[in-house]
């Protein structure tokens, strides 16, 4: 047992190296709120997986600054806590998943660098290195998206996902089929689709295509169910499972085959392996989602990556994929392109303090009172 000093909340800034447009919107800034804990026996480190602005969910920086700072952190401070007892502390807010995993994940990482333990090993990983994706913004056109899949195949990625929006879908995507006839290739469409848009799924589901990743509604898992029965590719879904009750809702109803797990949007690193073990037992493979995170929440993914029924690539890319400059040391990709779990205590890396320093934008310190 370990009593938590104090929580330092810290907002950071990040350019990105080339803009990331999805069908809700363009980011050419990485903006997100990394959490220190610290224990008498050790400092965790925990990245909020939170944009600027609440369209991936509803969870946004600055609502998420206060839930952190005024109720969960609070919550935490002060306290003995093991790793078992960090959800229930956290219970008493209702939602706010991304908030939470950001505290989870930093009090799992503080316990584990105090026992020496790595996160991979913690969460019973099963691979020293994991195979990595890349996912592909909507470009601003079909040239400039071939030019951009030939760049990431040459590195070596192993699954290319291109995001989708209503009117840019089916023709890039043929482009690319066209272009690679046998690589791993799937389509992300952030919900930007509705029922009525089947005759593009019905084209799609001609390309060969991996997944086709949450293509309606996040709430709309019966709708999601009717439109697996109507395609044959694989759906998977992302924005709609936010808990491991969510993904066996989803399988049960057969509105997915597949499950992107972004261990921020389920509440951190524990219920993240919850929702793995409820597709391991559906049959269902997962693989790992991505929020173009800084090293920190990379690293956290990674050590998730490692876990057995981690089947498919995913969207785990290398640092200079992101950003000129990482927080961390940068994370690389071999030219098999598979990435390196890391094998350190805890996540096994920490922010340079100067880089650190030199992009915070809002800092303050949860104590006890
Ligand atoms: O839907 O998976 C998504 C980035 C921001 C918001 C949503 C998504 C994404 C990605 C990027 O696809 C994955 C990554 O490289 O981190
Ligand atoms: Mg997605």
């Amino acid at each position: 047992m370990t009593t938590i000093r104090s929580i330092e909340l810290r907002l950071v800034g990040l350019p990105l190296v080339t803009p990331f447009r999805t069908s809700f919107g363009e980011m050419t800034h990485k903006e997100c709120i990394l959490a220190r804990v610290e224990t008498d026996d050790a400092v965790g480190w925990g990245e909020c997986i939170a944009g600027d602005e609440p369209d991936f969910s509803e969870e946004w920086n600055a609502g998420a600054w206060l839930v952190l700072r005024d109720l969960l952190a609070p919550a935490l401070v002060g306290r003995d806590v093991r790793i078992e007892d960090v959800e229930r502390r956290l219970a008493f807010v209702r939602g706010h998943p991304m908030a939470k995993a950001t505290l989870v994940n930093a009090v799992i990482d503080a316990v584990l660098r105090a026992e020496g333990a790595s996160l991979g090993s913690y969460v019973g990983g099963v691979r020293e290195r994991v195979a990595c994706g890349v996912s592909i913004g909507i470009a601003s056109s079909t040239e400039r998206l071939l030019e951009q899949v030939d760049g990431y195949l040459e590195q070596g990625y192993r699954r290319i996902k291109l995001k989708i929006e209503p009117g840019t879908d089916v023709e890039r995507v043929r482009a690319v089929r066209d272009a690679h006839a046998d690589i791993l290739l799937s389509v992300d469409a952030n919900a930007a689709y509705s029922l009525e848009d089947l005759a593009t799924f019905e084209a799609l589901d001609d390309l060969a295509l991996l997944m086709i990743e949450q293509p309606l509604h996040h709430e709309d898992l019966v709708r999601h169910a009717e439109l697996q029965r109507l395609v044959s590719t694989d759906l998977c879904l992302d924005e709609s499972i936010r808990s491991a009750a969510h993904a066996s809702a989803a399988l049960e109803l057969g509105a997915c085959r597949i499950v992107n797990i972004k261990q921020g949007r389920v509440g951190g690193i524990l219920e993240a392996r919850r929702v793995h073990d409820v597709a391991a037992t559906s049959g269902a493979p997962v693989w790992c989602g991505g929020m173009l995170e800084t090293g920190i929440g990379r690293a956290t993914n990674l050590a998730l990556a490692a876990m057995p029924n981690f089947t498919l690539p995913g969207d785990t890319s290398a640092s200079r994929r992101y950003f000129a400059e990482d927080l961390t040391d940068p994370f690389e990709l071999a030219p098999d392109g598979t990435m390196a779990v890391p094998s350190g205590p805890g996540i096994g890396v920490e922010p340079d303090p100067a880089r650190l320093q030199g992009c915070t934008v809002r800092r303050e310190v949860v104590e006890k009172e």
